[in-house]
């Protein structure tokens, strides 16, 4: 049987396991990523594993997300982060250099290569033919250690294209549809290959910004052949020399096939408050909007800002829109302020921040009570924004731009003619704002402000598990519902104890505080638990609150794993009725789950004292059960260092 993309890149990585779907498996990480607000920790866990040099054939470590600069916390986390890279062997992309992955694919995605990165759009790789997975810190800091990172083989979802964009329809438009269709719980489990004649007509950005947002459908990757519109995307960043053509073979056979017809596609937005409300946007149009956000790593490259420039050029934005502009990239920033289009940005009224993260995380640009924000970003989670009554909309930069001149949501079409903008023969290319490593590692002092706290030590796993249910949420509760972000509190990322008090604290602001009076506890969830994001904290906070383990019917595929490698127990329903039975702030008992995850037993029983045994199982492969069992990864790999000494 002939291979699809990502199993090709699967098999040439594989040094554990079998590559049958569901099962764990193992692969070689050639190059990872790390951003700020995940970084610290992961690289407070790399110092930890007392490696001296990473170990990957590249590890790059972007500062992207926390650029506010409120106080000295975030400028303390780059110093340390910029002092780690040149000891340790990592390049260094400093602030205003531009977003992680949208700098990773115009200078360092490789087809055909493995990418780890501790943030869960990592796959916008997947663009140029290269496999990019999202994972926590901790997972990032063992791959730059040079271990393998850990996966259920995934299944193959092939999306094959047919036909050619109209005008006004963007690559965006591609993903959103793909999410109406799966919803955000339908990639879980599955890398999402794309192709089909229809690929060659979307060029390499395209390609990223449909890539980028497989994070939304819970996917572990997508992926995109590698071909001539990717290798001239990357002689245009003068990187030719490391393109390779990588392609499906022909009698590849999928677990899944969606058909997607090009031609028919009309422009879509996603309502809010999740990524897969979608519809079409004749549908809602006509509501009026207060705010416009263009940027983020889904859509801020040339093209985009081109097209928007485009549009704007010689009109005004409507008096009651602010309108904020942040380019994907220093690159792309550079080649609009070169070639004029910046001008006309300026002049019809944008607002332009710097080349970075900014409203996408919440870090400024909180829109007003009940606003209606588009975003050109990749998720509209409720509260996300910095506003909790914002109506947060998904859109393309056509329609994000169409709503900034009429100051309501309007059909891009309506516009006329679309602006021509052709793709560059040579991008501008300019490394200087990417630090190289060391070449005297030894003289390099790790400078540690007072915002960087030591890492919490973990606990091996209890005999029994015991105490209350201290919340009980409902399905596809996101990672920003259980460890916010925003400018308040991004800025503690390096501050376990200090950003724990936050945990919760959107859906139930006594939460931290509960935690800490019952001495831990239990967390009950529904289906896809801990969707959304990469960030580590959504599990090391609860675990610093006592959380023993996480009860859900199903969980999102990163951060089941944060809880492992934090030893929390992610333990499912076996029967999800058994939902009902449970109440927040019932006592519940998991007794000998210890001795039962030693002796390999699937399953676990729960009691209340009062209903009638509720079945778990675990599903955690043999590796997993020792993580758990030794309190998480860190230890994991310490004792098994230890026990090989
Ligand atoms: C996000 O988009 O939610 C983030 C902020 O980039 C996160 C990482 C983080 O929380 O630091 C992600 O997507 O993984
Ligand atoms: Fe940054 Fe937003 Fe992309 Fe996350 S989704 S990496 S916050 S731009």
């Amino acid at each position: 049987m002939g291979l699809s993309i990502a199993q090709k890149i699967i098999k040439e990585h594989l040094v554990e396991g079998k590559m049958i779907p569901g099962e764990e498996i193992a692969i070689r990480i050639d190059q990872t990523l790390t951003q700020d607000a995940t970084g610290t920790m992961a690289y407070l866990q790399f110092e930890a594993m007392g490696v001296p040099r990473v170990r990957t054939k590249r590890s790059v470590s972007y500062v992207d997300h926390n650029t506010l600069q409120t106080g000295f916390e975030n400028a303390d986390d780059h110093a340390y982060l910029q002092s780690v890279a040149a000891k340790y062997g990592i390049y260094f992309s400093r602030p205003g250099n531009g977003i992680c992955h949208q700098v990773h694919l115009e200078r360092f995605d490789v087809p055909g290569e493995t990418l780890l990165g501790s943030d869960s759009h990592t796959p916008t790789a997947g663009g140029l033919g290269m496999l990019g997975i999202g994972s926590g810190g901790l997972d990032v800091a063992a791959a730059m250690a040079g271990e393998p990172f850990y996966m259920p083989m995934p299944r193959i979802c092939l999306v094959r294209l047919t036909g050619k964009l109209q005008p006004w329809v963007s690559a965006k438009d591609v993903i959103l549809y793909v999410l109406s269709i799966l919803s955000v719980k339908g990639g879980v489990g599955k890398i999402i290959e794309y192709g089909g004649e229809g690929v060659a007509s979307l060029s390499a950005t395209d390609r990223a910004t449909i890539a980028n947002m497989g994070a939304e459908l819970g996917a572990t990757s997508s992926i995109f052949p590698s071909d001539e519109v990717t290798r001239k995307f990357m002689a245009a960043q003068g990187r030719e020399h490391e393109w390779l053509e990588l392609s499906a073979d022909l009698d590849a056979e999928y677990d899944q096939v969606i058909e997607i017809n090009l031609d028919a596609l009309e422009p879509m937005i996603a309502r809010p408050h999740m990524p897969d409300n979608v519809c079409k946007v004749s549908e809602v149009e006509g509501v009026k909007v207060d705010q416009v956000a263009i940027g983020s790593c889904t859509n801020s490259s040339l093209r985009d800002l081109m097209v928007v420039a485009g549009v704007l050029k010689g009109r005004t934005v409507h008096p009651s829109v602010s309108l904020v502009i942040s380019p994907g990239s220093r690159q792309v920033f550079e080649m609009i302020a070169r070639n004029g289009a910046l001008a006309d940005l300026i002049s019809s009224g944008a607002r332009i921040l710097e080349s970075a993260c900014g409203p996408c995380i919440g870090m400024g640009q909180a829109p007003k009570t009940n606003a209606v924000s588009i975003r050109t970003f990749n998720r509209n989670f409720e509260g996300r924004s910095g506003t909790k009554s914002a109506q947060v909309y998904l859109a393309g930069p056509e329609v994000a731009v169409a709503a900034a001149i009429f100051g309501e949501i309007t059909d891009p079409r309506k516009l006329g003619d679309p602006p021509v903008f052709d793709i560059p023969e040579k991008y501008l290319v300019d490394d200087r704002m990417i630090i190289p490593p060391s070449k005297d590692p030894d003289s390099v002092e790790i400078i540690r402000g007072p915002n960087i706290k030591p890492l919490p030590e973990t606990e091996p796993l209890a005999e029994t598990l015991s105490g209350k249910i201290l919340l009980k949420v409902g399905d596809n509760i996101t990672t920003d519902d259980i460890m916010p972000a925003g400018a308040n509190i991004l800025p503690l990322r390096s501050n376990i104890p200090a950003i724990s008090e936050y945990v919760f604290s959107r859906i139930d602001p006594d939460f931290a505080k509960r935690a800490r009076e019952c001495g831990g506890g239990f967390v009950l969830g529904g289906e896809n638990y801990g969707q959304g994001s990469s960030r580590e904290h959504a599990a090391l906070a609860p675990m610093y609150l006592g959380i023993k383990a996480v009860i859900a019917k199903s969980f999102a595929r990163i951060h089941r794993q944060n809880l492992i490698n934090f030893g929390i127990l992610p333990l499912i329903l076996s029967d999800p009725a058994d939902y009902e039975r449970l109440k927040q702030l019932d006592e519940i008992e998991i007794p000998g789950v210890a001795g039962a995850l030693r002796q390999g037993k699937p399953t676990v029983e729960l009691h209340t004292g009062t209903e009638p045994t509720i079945l778990l199982t675990h599903n955690l492969s043999q590796r997993e059960r020792e993580v758990v069992l030794a309190g998480g990864r860190l230890n994991y790999i310490k004792h098994r260092a230890s026990n090989d000494n």
